[in-house]
């Protein structure tokens, strides 16, 4: 099999180009809000998840390129479910570390179910680690 020049120089071209398109995506969360504090890990807004029966749910929304709330405030001792809407490039799939949750978005979003956290702060990401957002357990 002999392989031109020209079909080296085109895959090259091909290589750069979803490069460029793979990692050109990300965006980052707004700056905080409320000003103020000492808020470590994540800024941007915070949402309150909602305690039903033996679960606590919230909602993710990801279409302004960032995890809307960015800091996810959950009780102790209750599982957390949390829905992440459609995501897609950077924020294709969300990873939770410290659950080992590696989800894809890209079909519409996905719930990830967690169980019953003890009180503390769990980061969670984009696939290239590059968009954050926290959970923070009191
Ligand atoms: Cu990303």
């Amino acid at each position: 099999m002999n392989t031109s020049p020209q079909l080296l120089r085109r895959l090259a071209l091909i290589a750069i180009l979803s490069f460029t398109l793979g990692s050109g995506a990300c965006s980052s969360a707004p700056a905080a809000i409320d000003g103020g504090g000492a808020a470590p890990a994540a800024d941007g807004p915070s949402g309150v998840a909602v305690v039903s029966g033996a679960v606590q749910t919230i909602s993710v929304d990801l279409s302004q390129g960032y995890y809307d709330p960015t800091v996810i405030e959950a009780k102790a001792g209750v599982p957390l479910e949390i829905s992440f809407g459609q995501g897609q490039g950077c924020l294709a799939k969300v990873l939770i570390p410290a659950f080992s949750v590696d989800q894809d978005l890209t079909a519409g979003g996905a719930v990830v179910k967690l169980p019953a956290m003890t009180p503390g702060e769990y980061e969670f990401s984009c696939g290239m680690r590059m968009v954050f957002g926290t959970i923070r357990v009191k």
